[in-house]
């Protein structure tokens, strides 16, 4: 029996100099990359017709996976996909911590920084939602900002000034910086799970066309930036093994 296409869906980029405009999918488009997976990118708009209403999610052969966390844990255990092999034991620990960390915290950051900074006023409206017939564009943007405004509030950080945000943002950003000094990669001369998850962040705060200060806080450390680079190239190396659905 022949092994199942895998089918990965995710959302699109924010603008064509950038990975998918979500970190969540970009990771997996990474990590898929970098183990020399080929898969079928589906992109999809519309999270709330998705399985568990996130993106992104994988179809491989009948089994679906949603959520980037159960993604890995799948193609671990189904491909034999594992980047952390030579990793030891406190080393898996503390790509742990800063998994969660980016993911947990900086990606609410980046959440703020396009949808609620000021300095992105309809930013997102003309990137995420420029597409759309002009009769839903508004209506559509104006409940998905009401639907972020309040999840940020609930998880916490919406409830702080822009000032305080980007000093939780900088601390992160040197916690990066300091795990990598200047090896190539966070725990050595190969990436590991943390340099895939630690890529898709910064690539989102580098690339896309979004005017805000976590641009500026990587570009202080120069590390980080030639980091995304080093990772950018080869995620880019990998662009053949992914095919669309169109
Ligand atoms: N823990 C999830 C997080 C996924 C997530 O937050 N995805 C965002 C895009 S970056 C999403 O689908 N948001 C749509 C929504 O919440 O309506 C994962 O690792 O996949």
């Amino acid at each position: 029996m022949s092994t199942p296409q895998l089918d990965v869906y995710g959302f699109p980029a924010a603008d064509p100099k950038a990975t998918s405009a979500s970190p969540f999918t970009t990771k997996i488009e990474c990590l898929l990359r970098l183990a020399g997976l080929p898969y079928r990118m589906h992109v999809v708009t519309n999270p709330g017709k998705t399985p568990r209403g996130k993106l992104p999610y994988l179809e491989d052969g009948t089994m679906t996976v949603s959520d980037s966390e159960h993604i890995v844990a799948h193609l671990k255990a189904a491909r034999g996909v594992d980047l952390d092999v030579s990793l030891t034991p406190l080393e898996r620990a503390q790509s742990h911590a800063l998994q969660r960390m980016i993911e947990e915290r900086l990606y609410w950051i980046i959440v703020y920084s396009r949808w609620i900074d000021p300095a992105n006023d309809g930013a997102v409206y003309e990137q995420f939602f420029g597409s759309l017939p002009p009769v839903l564009r508004g209506l559509i943007y104006r409940s998905a900002l009401k639907t972020t405004k309040a999840a940020l509030h609930h998880q916490g950080l919406g409830r702080h000034t822009a000032d305080e945000i980007y000093a939780f943002a900088a601390r992160d950003l040197e916690a990066i910086s300091q795990t990598l000094g200047d090896k190539p990669f966070l725990f050595g001369d190969a990436p590991t799970l943390a340099d895939v998850v630690a890529f898709a962040s910064l690539t989102n705060m580098l690339r896309p066309d979004f005017k805000t200060a976590l641009r500026g806080l990587v570009e202080v450390r120069p590390n980080l930036v030639a980091y995304e680079t080093r990772m950018g190239a080869l995620y880019e190396d990998g662009a053949s093994i992914r095919s669309s659905s169109q």
